[in-house]
Parts: C-alpha cells; sequence; structure tokens
C-alpha cells in the first residue's frame, strides 16, 4: 500500500509545483503534504489493482479525490465553521497562514480537483461520468449538505436518523466516489456498481462510527456530548455491535466482488 501512497504523493507534488503564486502554493502544499493517511486514494487504486486495471488510468482520479478531501478539511477548520486550530498535528491553514488564504487555497483545491479528473487518457463518456459524479457527492446533496446538517442547530437534541444522515454526508459521500470511481474506470457491470454502492454505504458508516468510538475513548464526556456522534446517540456498547454488524456486511460485499484480495485485506485492518 506504500507504493500507492508515494504514487499519490508523487503526482500531488506535480500539482503543487504548477501553482505559480508562492503565497498559494506554501498553503496548498501545506494542506496536501505530509497529508493524512490518503484512504480515498487507496480505496480507488486498490479496488483496481484488484480488477487487474492499470493504476494509471485512476492516479488522476485518486489525486483529485484528494484535493477535494483537503478543500473540505480546510473549511471545516475555519472559524466558521468548526474553528479548530490543529489538524493532523499541525496548525490547521488559517492559523499557520491566515484565513482569506486558506479560503482561498481550499477554493483552488477544489476547482483544480475537476480538471485533474479529466488528465490522462480515459476515453471522454468516462471522464464525464467521473465528473458528474464527483460534483454530485462533493455538492449540495452530498458533502456539503452533510455539513449544512452539521453545522443545523437541533433544539431537541440529534437523534440516531439526524447523525446518521450527518455520516452519510460527510463520510460516505466521498467514500462513495473513490469507490464509484474505481468501478467506472473498471468498466464495471450495473450490479456490481450497485454491490460497490452498497459496499460504500456500509464502510462509510462503519468508517464514521470507528472515528467516533476511539474519540470517544479519548475525550471527556462534555466534549462528546457536542458532537454528532453514535457513541452520543446510542452509547459505546451499541455503537461497537453496530460498527461489528457494518464491519461484516462490507467484508461479505467485498468478498462477493473481489474475493479475498488487497481490499478484503485494507478494509479488514482498518475497521
Ligand atoms: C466544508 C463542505 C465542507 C465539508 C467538510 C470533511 C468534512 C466535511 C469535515 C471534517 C470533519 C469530519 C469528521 C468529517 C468526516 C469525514 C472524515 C472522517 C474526515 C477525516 O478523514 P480522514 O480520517 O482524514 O481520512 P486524513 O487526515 O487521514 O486525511
Amino acid at each position: 500500500m506504500t507504493q500507492y501512497i508515494d504514487l499519490v504523493n508523487e503526482k500531488l507534488t506535480e500539482y503543487i509545483n504548477t501553482i505559480e503564486n508562492k503565497e498559494l502554493q506554501e498553503a496548498i502544499r501545506y494542506s496536501l503534504l505530509p497529508g493524512g493517511k490518503r484512504l480515498r486514494p487507496l480505496l480507488l487504486l486498490t479496488i483496481l489493482n484488484d480488477l487487474n486495471v492499470d493504476l494509471e488510468d485512476g492516479i488522476n482520479a485518486a489525486c483529485a479525490i484528494e484535493m477535494i478531501h483537503s478543500y473540505s478539511l480546510i473549511h471545516d477548520d475555519l472559524p466558521a465553521m468548526d474553528n479548530d486550530d490543529y489538524r493532523r498535528g499541525q496548525l490547521t491553514v488559517h492559523k499557520k497562514f491566515n484565513e482569506s488564504l486558506a479560503i482561498l487555497a481550499a477554493d483552488a483545491l477544489l476547482t483544480d480537483a475537476f480538471r485533474y479528473f479529466c488528465k490522462g487518457k480515459l476515453p471522454n463518456e468516462v471522464l464525464v461520468k467521473l465528473v458528474v459524479l464527483a460534483s454530485k457527492n462533493a455538492g449540495c446533496n452530498g458533502m456539503v449538505e452533510g455539513q449544512v446538517l452539521d453545522m443545523a442547530k437541533y433544539p431537541n437534541g440529534l437523534n440516531l436518523e439526524d447523525v446518521k444522515k450527518i455520516h452519510l454526508h460527510k463520510t460516505k459521500d466521498l467514500i462513495n466516489l473513490s469507490m464509484i470511481s474505481a468501478g467506472i474506470i473498471a468498466n464495471l457491470n450495473p450490479d456490481e456498481i450497485n454491490l460497490l454502492d452498497d459496499l460504500s454505504y456500509y464502510f462509510g458508516l462503519a468508517f464514521q462510527i470507528k472515528d467516533d468510538i476511539d474519540d470517544a475513548k479519548e475525550e471527556n464526556s462534555d466534549i462528546i456530548n457536542d458532537k454528532a456522534t453514535y457513541p452520543k446517540v446510542v452509547g459505546l456498547e451499541k455503537s461497537k455491535e453496530i460498527l461489528k454488524e457494518y464491519k461484516q456486511k462490507s467484508l461479505e460485499i467485498i468478498h462477493q466482488l473481489f474475493g479475498e484480495k488487497d481490499l478484503y485485506q485494507l478494509i479488514e485492518r482498518i475497521l
């Protein structure tokens, strides 16, 4: 897997080197490198590899999705949103530089991502499908809706359906973009694409629930009570049960689609 991460970092560095304005270049470099787990590119490239598709066909889409992810993290950290000072153990982009540069770096990442989807040698009809899916999953009925719901006030408190909807849009939608993009690039049939869709549902929720459980163990309960999390609405034990069920469902779908190859091992390790 580290070779996939190296490949993504190499391509993202090429992108960064094309940025002419030095201030913008440094802010974007800071947000993209050294980077996080690269989960979304890893999912896309691992699926392609399990299907014996040339990784070159998916590397630009993988980078484009990481650019969208990076934009969302910069905006999420802003004072008007979550107002965080640290991310991935370093100062957030607006703290390290300034708020306007952070907003603009994120704007550039989102905009440039669509050009990255269109790089490379894939047929135009495949590129159009990727771009439409990216817009759908990141846009007004996708990740942005998740953020709006997360920012909303809940005078009567959050219930399980509220939290699930937030997680589906904030977390699952970009994971869905990675998985379905791989399916489109590999020219899977509609039944197989539907299975990938189901997989993104169970894995997307499970990934976020695991994150919530890990945070709940670390943080004090007052902080947890302020957040839209599974442990908050159903408790820690029930959250662990749901995680186990969704992990099992994810592995069953992967077994059915690809057998127990790299994606199976990756998801088993992450969850
Ligand atoms: C600003 C439109 C807009 C959306 C923001 C991504 C996001 C939506 C908010 C960040 C907070 C959060 C908990 C989002 C859920 C998705 C998620 C788990 C993000 C973190 O993803 P990782 O763990 O991060 O893959 P790394 O740092 O590894 O890249």
